[in-house]
């Protein structure tokens, strides 16, 4: 030993032995080189200071869990509000500690439950809320002026924040009292989770609103949750979640300034949601990045109250990382993930159930997940210092990498004309998906091992018990309540209240203070909605896929190449390529699962047809008829599976074209299998499968026979 104190190059020297020369760095798909080491010359100059005080990259308050811990708020949601009230309560009794309101489809797309185009929706992804009187029951007994609240609402959140102000007004608990959290947050709708309602330009106006009369009627109410989490779970790179996350949020605040607010007066009650993945070192550091931009931001929008440049958060571990298949892995993942969140200084967390890939959590998953934060809370001793991993070299080193790339895509945004006309060109949600293609694609050809999935796979999965909703019962009991409330409530006043909210809407009233007034006369969400959707229109669009990213991918690879060659000799047969569509039925619009697949399909040589989302059966119909196409894939995330498809199946056939080939992707629980074959589903692909064997079993459903992958799955034990 010398006294010289060792450098990275004496590291080096050493390393470069051990593995003999091999290069150890990492490339992100961020972009960034990650060293197999860091040292104290990567922190040279970067000083993240204390946390508490700006730029807040060490947190947004001083104490942090020392003073006091992160909120255990697990989103849920499902059936009817009776069924979600006791859900809630038990949680609560269990040690949860704030709120998180699921809705389902119809009520985000702004449909009450009797509307013709909701029917495979109603319960089944969230709870179903129609009216003032389904949102009092949703909360019974839980004191609305000391619980803290938050809703995932973007699409119908004009009638769902009315609603809840209401409910809480009749319960005698003044809107100045409640504490929450609405989503309200339409730009990243636009891009990757899909429950708009109106075009962009009303929705941000309706995004506005919200911000002007929760900042002067509800203090203690968070005004919007600009959400990273849906691109990630969408497939964006960690710079991609940022940067685009921050950028809608400067958005907003840009937006409320021009409407004559001080920036001061609302900029501390916006807030923030990340999603958290298994790139355990990445998300901590994407969560430090994020306070030290979103500081700067706003320094620069001119804030002065250090709140308003203090970025609190919530976060949810990744719903996309969880596995169908050895489901009791996704508890290690999760617990993984939440200690990211932890490490990263969350304010709030929701930690996903085991049983995610399938379905919602049952009161058994739900336990785990939620005992899942409370062990790390209680037991692990995560809570004793503040921001314990501040000063790490290689932390310090990546969120410093980190801030700088989400700087750049900051300044392209910036230079685009800011984010709406950013969406708008449609370049973030391509960027995304691109990502997406490329990560699925690293899946499926094993560069990327998920354990249980592409590796160590068992030969046989053991079954466990997942919820069901009864969607058909849920759907009469609703439509059972609208009846009465509509012939309690007094008309007149109730048509005068929502005549006043569409004259609003064309005018420049505030329109949730119209709509609490209509609430109030107790028209319903949907009423409410078309109110305003009779000034703004609705809003729709057609997915277009990325192309190249599998071919590039996959390359020469034989097998690929092998479901190439047969793609040609189908063609041959045919006389035109093998026509697919990529259907999305009902009020689902998760298209992940949908865009990848049709962008894989069109790199192999399908000629493929991505249908509008948010079709009925007839309507998925008529187009496939239309373009004559030969298989339709139905992509279905949220539960609609066993109402739309044996529906669209049944049109098929009284259209006399019972040889198109249906085949379903998606959320599907393995319990469902049997129905739907017996209801004539050729092909079932649950999370996890392999985009190329899925091609490799569509040909051969198409009368080639392709030999089945045998070798190419790596099957352990
Ligand atoms: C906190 N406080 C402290 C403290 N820490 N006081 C002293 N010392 C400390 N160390 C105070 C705060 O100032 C605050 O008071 C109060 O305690 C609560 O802390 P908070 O940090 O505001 O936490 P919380 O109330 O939980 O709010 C967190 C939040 C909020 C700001 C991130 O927006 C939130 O709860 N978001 C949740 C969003 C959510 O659940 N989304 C689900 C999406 S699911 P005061 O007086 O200042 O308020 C989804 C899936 C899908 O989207 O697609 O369907
Ligand atoms: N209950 C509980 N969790 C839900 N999620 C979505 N809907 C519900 C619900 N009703 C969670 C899942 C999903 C993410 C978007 O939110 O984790 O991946």
């Amino acid at each position: 030993m010398t006294d010289k104190t060792p450098t990275y190059d004496d590291w080096k020297t050493l390393a470069d032995k051990e593995v003999k020369g091999r290069d150890l760095t990492w490339h992100t798909p961020e972009g960034i080189d990650v060293k197999p080491l860091y040292t104290s010359d990567d922190t040279e100059g970067l000083d993240p200071g204390v946390p508490g005080i700006a730029p807040f990259t060490r947190g947004p308050y001083a104490s942090m869990y020392t003073g006091r811990p992160w909120t255990i708020r697990q989103y849920a949601g499902f059936s009817t509000a009776e069924e979600s009230n006791a859900f809630y309560r038990r949680n609560l009794a269990a040690g949860q500690k704030g709120l998180s309101v699921a809705f389902d489809l119809a009520t985000h797309r702004g449909y009450d439950s009797d509307h013709p185009r909701v029917v495979g929706d109603v319960g089944k992804a969230g709870v179903a809320i129609d009216t003032v009187r389904d949102m009092e029951i949703l909360f019974d007994q839980i004191p609305l002026n000391e619980m803290s609240v938050s809703m995932t609402m973007n699409g119908a959140v004009i009638p769902v924040m009315a609603f809840y102000i209401v409910a809480a007004e009749r319960a005698g608990v003044a809107q100045k009292d409640l504490s929450g959290t609405i989503q309200n947050d339409i730009l990243k709708e636009f891009m990757v989770r899909n429950t708009y309602i109106y075009p962009p330009e009303p929705s941000m106006r309706i995004v506005r609103d919200i911000i002007a009369y929760t900042s002067e009627h509800m203090p203690r109410f968070n005004s919007i949750s600009i959400s990273g989490y849906h691109m990630h779970e969408a497939g964006a790179t960690a710079v991609q979640e940022l940067a685009f996350t921050i950028a809608d949020g400067k958005e907003y605040a840009k937006r409320a300034m021009e409407a004559g607010l001080d920036i001061d007066a609302f900029a501390p009650r916006l807030s923030f949601f990340w999603g958290i993945g298994m790139n355990f070192f990445m998300e901590i550091a994407k969560m430090r990045a994020a306070r030290h931009l979103w500081h700067d931001v706003m320094e620069g929008l001119g804030a002065q109250n250090d709140k308003s440049k203090m970025l609190r958060t919530h976060c949810q571990t990744s719903g996309v990382s969880l596995q169908e298949q050895d489901p009791y892995n996704n508890v290690i993942r999760t617990t993984i993930e939440a200690m990211a969140a932890v490490l990263g200084g969350t304010q709030s967390l929701h930690t996903n159930a085991l049983d995610e890939a399938i379905a919602l959590p049952t009161d058994f998953s739900a336990r785990i997940a939620r005992n899942t934060q409370l062990v790390l809370q209680h037991e692990a001793g995560l809570t004793n210092v503040a921001d314990p991993l501040g000063g790490s070299y290689y932390i310090e080193s990546l969120t410093d990498a980190l801030r700088q790339e989400a700087q750049k895509v900051l300044d392209e945004v910036e230079a685009a004309g800011g984010m709406t006309a950013y969406v708008a060109s449609g370049e973030p949600k391509a960027q995304i998906e691109r990502a997406a293609a490329s990560k699925q694609a690293s899946v499926d050809r094993g560069e990327t091992v998920i354990v249980g999935v592409n590796k160590y796979r068992r030969e046989k999965e053991d079954e466990i018990d997942t919820l069901d909703v009864d969607n058909h019962a849920v759907r009469r009991s609703q439509i059972a309540r609208l009846e009465k409330v509509r012939e309690g409530r007094d008309e007149g006043a109730c048509l005068k209240a929502l005549d006043a909210l569409r004259k609003g809407a064309g005018g420049g009233a505030n329109v949730l203070a119209l709509a609490v007034e209509a609430a109030r006369h107790d028209a319903t969400l949907g009423e409410i909605s078309s109110a305003m959707e009779d000034v703004f229109g609705r809003y729709d669009t057609l997915p277009t896929p990325v192309r190249g990213v599998f071919a590039e991918a996959y390359g020469d690879d034989d097998r690929y190449a092998r479901v190439v060659e047969g793609v040609k000799a189908v063609e041959r047969r045919l006389g035109h390529k093998p026509k697919l569509m990529v259907a999305k039925m009902g009020q689902d619009g998760h298209d992940r699962g949908a865009n990848v697949i049709a962008s894989a399909f069109a790199d192999m040589g399908f000629e493929v047809l991505s249908g509008p989302l948010f079709q009925t059966p007839e309507e998925t119909r008529d187009m496939a008829l239309e373009q004559n196409v030969d298989a339709i894939g139905a992509s279905s995330l949220a539960a609609g599976h066993k109402t739309l498809i044996p529906e669209l199946i049944g049109l098929l056939k009284d259209a006399g074209r019972p040889d198109i080939k249906v085949i379903a992707g998606g959320v599907i629980p393995q319990k469902d299998y049997d129905f739907l074959r017996d209801a004539g589903v050729q092909g079932i692909y649950g999370p996890g499968s392999n985009v190329v064997e899925c091609a490799a079993d569509v040909l051969r459903l198409l009368g080639h026979n392709m030999p089945p992958a045998g070798e190419d799955l790596e099957a352990a034990e």
